[in-house]
């Protein structure tokens, strides 16, 4: 098979700046892993950053599941972000109308726009929600991606919705810099193809998530990214276990692009 495109090369394909400096940490770093960092005291997930945060190019959030969460928080997750070279990424998924998702974004508690590099919507509710995200995120050189497919067993993200979300995103594509997709959901080099349901063994845990290995994403499925959460933060020692999957997915990169 032909060499791939790298991820440098894709970059100058990228229509946005934060996307185009993604692309570019993720070689130096040599790293295309995320950290989905799922858990709910706030004290915790800045520890167990400060402890991976070298080995990854995104730390993923859920604010909604943090019970102390506070600007301070914020402030030092930044701080890390800064110290270790990573980018933010808040797992939001938007998923209403144009004007209600910009009120999400910009407003309420959490006031995700002042610290998210990186947010994510479905695609179920139309390109309004991609108009509305825009509206504030573009001036902040911010960047969002669509669902294209999901993890779990049952996803209902498939076929013409997957195909129409692929649309949306190309029509978008100044500020949608790729997907959350199980597989290669088309052959844009432009975009980012992260992937959760990541873990050392296939298999999957009792609500229905579905795993596959950091090779079968990357290499099988083509995918550029891998999102970890439980695998890595249940882990006796994370940095180790982060580590691995670094190596795991970035050599599975090397070879595509080798
Ligand atoms: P896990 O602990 O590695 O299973 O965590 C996976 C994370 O990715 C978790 O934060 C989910 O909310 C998130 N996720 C997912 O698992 N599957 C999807 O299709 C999407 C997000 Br979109």
């Amino acid at each position: 098979a032909k060499a791939e495109m790298t991820f440098k090369e894709r970059a100058e394909l990228c229509k946005n700046e934060l996307g185009r400096r993604l692309f570019g940490l993720m070689e130096d770093k040599q790293s295309n892993l995320i950290l989905s960092a799922d858990l709910t005291k706030s004290e915790d997930i800045l520890k167990l950053v400060d402890i991976v945060g070298s080995k990854v190019c995104i730390v993923k959030t859920h604010a909604d599941i943090i019970e102390d969460f506070t600007v301070d928080f914020v402030h030092k997750l930044q701080d890390l972000a800064k110290k270790h070279n990573f980018l933010i990424f808040e797992d939001r998924k938007f998923a209403d109308i144009g004007n209600t998702v910009k009120y999400q974004y910009n407003n309420g508690l959490h006031k995700i726009i002042e610290w998210a590099d990186i947010v994510n919507a479905h695609s179920v509710s139309g390109p309004g929600v991609i108009q509305g995200l825009q509206k504030v995120g573009l001036e902040k050189g911010r960047a969002c991606l669509l669902i294209a497919e999901m993890s779990s067993k049952g996803s209902l993200a498939k076929g013409e919705y997957t195909k129409a979300t692929v649309d949306m995103a190309k029509t978008y594509s100044e500020f949608v810099i790729g997907f959350i997709s199980q597989n290669r959901v088309c052959d844009d080099q432009q975009f980012l193809y992260m992937t959760p349901g990541v873990r050392l063994e296939e298999g999957k845990d009792s609500l229905g998530q579905q795993y596959v290995t950091p090779s079968v994403a990357i290499l099988q499925n083509k995918t550029d990214l891998i999102i970890v959460g439980r695998n890595i933060y249940n882990a006796e020692d994370p940095l180790n276990v982060a580590e691995e999957f670094r190596q795991a997915a970035y050599n599975a990169y090397l070879k595509r692009i080798s």
